[in-house]
């Protein structure tokens, strides 16, 4: 990563695992990142025949990274349930009764242990999610310590705890956490329809004083909720178009939750979660494109075809938050038959 491979002049050669690649970056870079995309390019990129569309998002994905490596993070809910927001695909919400158990912040020590297992089946970043509308201050020295400690094991630090201050933005950079995890889940127009206790504005919030504490931004969204292809489109444009790319993009299918309002939400074609996996490495072709939560119910060949259009990451282990994920040892298998390598991570 960090340099295109896709143009005519200003080449730098770097050698990437014993190859000796040409790439450049610059002005001319056919896959540049862009930030003024319109709705309507965007749903052109959607409106492609499949083959081209695939095609184009996979120089998109060779021009920024190796297309057979894969980043590997793992998620582990550290406070479950009882959430103040009424997010209609969520498990965790009070405003629903989906039969969940809520817990209080777990403590440091069982946290770790977690990391430690996570950190020894293959993973590169440990994601602790935690079902807060948004922190207290309260919370943050225990927070501070799980941070450092799951840094100082060697795994990059991820965090997805609601709503954040710029002054707890900071405190948590401070403790060593590399990525904020917040997602804007779909176009501003259908938010209103999953979720009505906070705008598209305070995710916005959020989303710079994490940037302006210094913090890699992992911020995607979810499909399959009813929306449309033009709700997809301007998701997409949201997050292509914010100041900075997030570093990464997680593309959730919704998992359906009995309970919650959008329990009975019609599945979404296997084919259009491809195209917008696709659509999402085109428009950020340097970040990280994650087949997130929904990934345990998808084919092998489903997964293959994600891969080619560009995804390179996933999560790993039995457990998401509250659902479950693909078994380790059949990830292991997908991936060694399709001969992609876990990313060599650079810190
Ligand atoms: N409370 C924090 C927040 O909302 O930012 C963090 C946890 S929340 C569970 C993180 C993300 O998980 C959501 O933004 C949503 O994209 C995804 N998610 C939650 N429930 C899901 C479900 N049932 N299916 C798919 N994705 C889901
Ligand atoms: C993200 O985009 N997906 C993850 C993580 N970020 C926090 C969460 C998926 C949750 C799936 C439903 C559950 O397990 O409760
Ligand atoms: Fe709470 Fe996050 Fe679930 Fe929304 S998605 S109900 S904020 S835990």
């Amino acid at each position: 990563m960090g340099a295109c491979s896709n143009m005519n002049e200003g080449h730098v050669t770097i050698a990437q695992e014993g190859r000796a690649e040409t790439r450049a970056d610059g002005p001319h870079c056919d896959f540049a990142p862009r930030h003024d995309w319109t709705l309507e390019e965007v749903e052109a990129l959607f409106e492609l025949p499949f083959s081209d569309l695939l095609f184009k998002a996979a120089q998109a994905h060779r021009a920024w990274f190796d297309p057979n490596q894969v980043q590997l993070s793992q998620l582990l809910s550290i406070k479950t349930g009882g959430c103040a927001e009424n997010c209609g695909y969520c498990a965790q919400s009070a405003h629903f009764e989906t039969g969940l158990n809520a817990s209080k912040l777990m403590d440091v020590a069982p946290v770790l242990e977690a990391a430690r297992a996570a950190k020894q089946q293959g993973a590169q970043r440990f994601c602790m999610g935690a079902a807060w509308r948004d922190l207290k201050d309260r919370d943050l020295p225990r927070l501070a310590e799980m941070v450092a400690e799951v840094k100082a094991l060697g795994l990059e630090t991820c965090a997805t705890l609601g709503m954040l201050t710029r002054h707890q933005a900071h405190a948590l950079k401070e403790a060593g956490l590399d990525y904020y995890n917040h997602n804007l889940d779909t176009s501003p127009e259908y938010y209103a329809k999953v979720v009505s206790t906070r705008s598209y504005e305070d995710r916005l919030e959020t989303l710079r004083a994490v940037r302006e504490a210094g913090m890699s931004v992992c911020c995607g969204g979810i499909v399959g909720m009813g929306e449309t292809r033009r709700d997809r489109a301007g998701l997409l444009q949201q997050l292509a178009n914010l100041p900075d790319h997030p570093e990464s993009v997680p593309i959730n299918e919704l998992v359906p939750i009995p309970g919650t309002p959008l329990a009975n939400s019609k599945p979404l074609d296997g084919l259009e979660f491809v195209r917008t996996i696709a659509v999402a490495r085109i428009m950020c072709p340097k970040s990280m494109v994650r087949i997130a939560a929904g990934r345990e119910g998808m084919s092998q060949e489903l997964q293959a075809l994600c891969f080619h259009a560009g995804a390179n990451s996933i999560f790993i282990g039995a457990r998401l938050l509250t659902t479950s994920n693909t078994a380790r040892d059949k990830d292991a298998e997908l991936l060694a038959d399709l001969q992609i390598r876990p990313m060599q991570m650079t810190s």
